[in-house]
């Protein structure tokens, strides 16, 4: 296939070609071995949730049309469907937990290598959800969150914290249909539960349950990770900062994190700017040191700190093809396995750093709460040593960094309105902002790298849609220059006038995957400032480029709060007429928004427009 098939981004084309002159496999390889795909699995009729299967059902022919134990396909298809959204909900969830731990240790004194960095914001939040923070001091107002947010994972009683941010039209929708979250661990538990053989045996059933358990992520486990990483590691705010392959550094040590956690990432920063370790790069002939980001925790960097950005889930493999990385510094979450054979080609090295991610073959430094600030002085002087092992005749870093700005959290989006939310609604009142859409997720080797996810920004900004993107989105959006305040002059009249007067550009970088709770709670304060739902709001989602079981439960818990969202690749549901038909159109009757799936970009951005103009005009606007 010719190159330009397989992306949209000059780097990554690059790094494509010299990965297959160095002999080095990629993602797109194995794709191609892998096909053509198990035409069961697509469409979610393969179970192997008991060992008197595995089955499959023959969606055409005269084969079987129910397993061994009798589930027919709509059972099949929405267990599988359930499994997908427990998991994606557990890895945003236990990510956040990790920060519930940290401000604990933090709390008790345990750890002296984090800190509470925003305490505003902790009394702010502790206090809405409830605590007293009067005349405490910082650790005990710290100790009280922590303790109330390790009940949202458990056996709450009584309501999960962040439940009060959801309008009241909602909360009762949810009530009507039996799907409030109660727990983060307890709603994923029970789907495996529901899930085992002969238990939960009605697909819409199975569905509601997805849609809590999704709620319980999205309002739960993913609000607290964003909410605690802020409160750990600073409130972004606008700043700007580069993107793409050329932010590696020829004559530098390059180190880049990749994963999710702001944990270990934040203890990496640290450790680069420390100037004896500068000084040891220095005495091993290097410039300096340089830290990039890949996927999430890149995006946590970037938010936060203005950390540049090195790629997007694709081209994490091709990072390391550019034969000047040292090292890769993982947590967890969307770390390709093969990245450690990638490293063995050059170099490199991987190290791991969570003792829930271990990968054959990488160099494992276990990162916890009392030595983190140790051991990331440790792996920045194994990327020194490894440094001296570079051969610069491999080296080929492709292409000009790209600049963006970043920072956008609902706390600096309400400052730069100037305090709250009405110039926005005031926008989207007189039509000059129609509506807003989150355009979100991965990228996936089975559709051409970056182009869904730009092209469908573009489509939106044109028609006065302002744009909200997280995780792997970002990279794709900056690149493209989207990023940047110049951009308003690729958006329509009403959004480019909105975005000149503000210096702000029509894409928002509002930071990782979890940081989708931002989006959520951003509806939340619409909805509520209109004294209406958030279904009743000119607004979208997107996931065009999506891959994970991530993604699945944040387009899953966006419907469930009344967000209609197009995927760009279908899920494996097609199997089930039931399953299927409820997510494009039944859902509609019960949450208020369904799900669509379109992988052009215009199509989608035409579907998007037409949702944000029957809102529009139910608001009457
Ligand atoms: O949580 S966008 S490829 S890195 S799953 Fe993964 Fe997808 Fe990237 Fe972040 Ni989100
Ligand atoms: Fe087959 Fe039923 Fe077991 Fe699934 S649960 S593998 S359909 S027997």
């Amino acid at each position: 296939k010719d190159l330009t098939a397989y992306s949209i981004c000059s780097d990554a084309r690059a790094m494509i070609k010299k990965a297959r002159e160095d002999g080095v496999e990629t993602v797109w390889d194995r794709l191609e071995e892998q096909e053509p795909q198990c035409g069961f699995c697509e469409l979610g009729l393969s179970c192997r949730n008991c060992i008197m299967g595995p089955c499959r059902i023959d969606p055409f022919g005269n084969g079987p049309k129910r397993g061994v134990c009798g589930a027919d396909a709509d059972v099949i298809v929405a267990r599988n469907f359930g499994r997908m959204v427990a998991a994606g909900a557990a890895a945003h969830s236990d990510h956040g937990r990790d920060l519930v731990e940290t401000l604990h240790a933090v709390a008790q004194g345990q750890t002296t290598d984090y800190g509470v960095r925003d305490e505003a914001k902790l009394r702010r939040i502790a206090a809405e959800v409830g605590l007293e923070v009067e005349g405490k001091d910082v650790k005990a107002v710290a100790a009280a969150l922590a303790d109330q947010f390790y009940e949202d994972y458990g056996f709450k009683r009584g309501s999960m914290s962040f439940l009060g941010r959801v309008p009241a039209k909602r909360q009762e929708v949810w009530k009507k249909f039996g799907i409030t979250p109660r727990g983060i661990d307890r709603d994923v538990v029970e789907m495996m539960h529901r899930t085992h053989m002969g238990v939960d045996n009605d697909a819409v059933s199975l569905c509601l349950h997805a849609a809590r358990l999704s709620l319980a992520d999205g309002w739960g486990g993913s609000m607290i990770a964003t909410e605690l990483s802020d409160i750990l590691f600073g409130t972004p705010a606008p700043a700007t900062a580069k993107v793409n392959l050329g932010v590696l550094k020829a004559d530098h040590v390059n180190i880049l994190v990749h994963g999710h956690s702001p944990i270990v990432s934040e203890m990496i920063l640290a450790a680069v700017r420390d100037p004896g370790l500068i000084a040891k790069a220095k005495a091993a002939g290097a410039a300096g040191i340089n830290l990039a980001g890949l996927c999430c925790t890149g995006n946590e960097l970037l938010m936060r700190q203005g950390i540049p950005m090195a790629g997007n889930h694709l081209m994490t493999e091709l990072a390391i093809v550019t034969g000047a990385v040292e090292v890769v510094v993982v947590d967890y979450q969307c770390i390709m396995p093969s990245l450690v054979t990638v490293a063995g080609c050059y170099h490199s090295r991987i190290v791991t750093t969570s003792p829930k991610a271990h990968f054959t073959g990488a160099t494992h430094v276990e990162f916890d709460m009392h030595n983190a600030r140790q051991k990331a002085i440790e792996v920045v002087e194994l990327a020194i040593e490894r440094f001296t092992a570079r051969d610069q005749g491999r080296v080929d870093i492709p292409g000009e960094p790209v600049d963006i700005m970043t920072g956008f959290s609902n706390e600096a989006i309400l400052t730069a309105l100037g305090g709250s939310a009405g110039p926005l609604l005031d926008a989207i009142k007189a039509g000059q902002i129609r509506g807003a859409v989150a355009v979100v997720g991965c990228n996936n080797p089975k559709v051409k790298h970056d182009y869904q996810n730009s092209n469908l920004i573009r489509e939106c900004i044109k028609r006065d849609l302002l744009v909200l993107v997280t995780g792997c989105v970002t990279v794709s959006a900056g690149k493209q220059g989207l990023l940047m305040p110049s951009a308003a002059d690729l958006a329509g009249p009403g959004l480019s006038a909105v975005c000149k007067a503000l210096g702000i550009p029509p894409v928002l970088h509002m930071g990782s995957c979890v940081d989708n709770s931002r989006i959520i709670q951003l509806c939340g304060m619409l909805a509520n400032a209109l004294g209406v739902d958030i279904s009743d709001l000119p607004v979208a989602a997107a996931a065009p480029e999506w891959y994970s079981e991530k993604a699945a439960t944040i387009g899953l818990y966006a419907v469930a709060s009344g967000v209609f969202t197009v995927l760009g690749l279908a899920p494996p549901i097609l199997g089930s007429k039931a399953v299927t038909d409820l997510a494009v159109s039944g859902l509609e009757g019960v949450v208020g928004a369904t799900f669509a799936v379109e992988g052009d970009p215009v199509k989608a951005a035409e579907l998007i427009d037409a949702r944000v103009r029957a809102k529009r005009k139910a608001l009457g606007l």
